[in-house]
């Protein structure tokens, strides 16, 4: 009998999204809890995660109401962190057994961190400039080694990268962000069909094409979410 697991969420957040996509791709059995990030209910941090983020998880203990968090439980915060921890529990799923192999994911992630994810929310949400964006993917492309980031099986280094490039797209599609009218979509225009992105496009497509992100990811509530954020006067 696996230990219980319940994995404290917001369709909104990208970390998030991360590890409800490791889940689902396991299918290791879990209890999903939405928290509104606009109205934290008061028992999340002191009982869940004191620095009061999602993604978070309460593992093992006896079987409680997501509200009621057992102090038996242990309780898991970071979506990196998660994601491994995932893939430990899982038996080997979403983790190569190769070293090499595990360390081409923790080089892709820390990538993932350390240039696309400043780069998105640069461009999106802080008015840098989409050059970061272009720098980032040109950074990234190279370290993708087959059909996923590290060849031809799925692992926590796609489930670490889609939910920002997922979100990412939707700001510039609908041109919806920190930006002048019209920089988005031209911006999106470029992503779209830009000879040297053509690899990233194929390598996003496929990961997009998965049921554990298309299960997991809600466009239409996101796009209206970031259209009331970001609401030009
Ligand atoms: N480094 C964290 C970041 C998580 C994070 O920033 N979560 C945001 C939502 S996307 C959050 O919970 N914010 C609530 C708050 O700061 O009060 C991770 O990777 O899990």
């Amino acid at each position: 009998m696996p230990e219980t697991l319940t994995l404290y969420t917001a369709k909104l957040c990208p970390y998030a999204q991360r590890v409800e996509i490791a889940l689902a791709e396991t299918k290791l059995p879990f209890t999903r809890y939405e928290i509104d990030l606009g109205n934290k209910p008061d028992w999340f941090t002191p009982k869940v995660n004191a620095a009061g983020k999602i993604p978070a998880v309460a593992y093992g203990g006896p079987i409680v109401p997501p509200e009621s968090p057992s102090p038996e439980s242990q309780k898991i915060a970071e979506s990196l962190v998660l994601l491994e921890f995932i893939a430990d529990i899982s038996g080997g799923a979403l983790l190569p057994k190769d070293p090499v192999l595990r360390a081409r994911v923790r080089l892709f992630i820390d990538v993932v961190s350390n240039k696309i994810t400043p780069a998105v929310i640069g461009f999106a949400f802080q008015g840098k400039p989409v050059d970061d964006l272009w720098t980032a993917i040109e950074a990234i492309q190279p370290l993708i080694l087959g059909k996923y980031a590290v060849g031809d099986e799925f692992t926590i280094a796609d489930a670490a990268l889609i939910p920002f490039i997922a979100r990412g797209k939707i700001v510039l599609k609908y041109d919806i962000g920190k930006f002048e009218v019209g920089v988005g979509l031209k911006a999106y225009e470029i992503l779209q069909t830009d000879p040297r992105f053509e690899k990233f496009r194929r390598y996003i497509a496929d990961v997009e094409a998965r049921d554990s992100f298309k299960n997991t990811f809600d466009e239409e509530y996101l796009k209206e979410w970031y259209t009331t954020r970001f609401a030009r006067n």
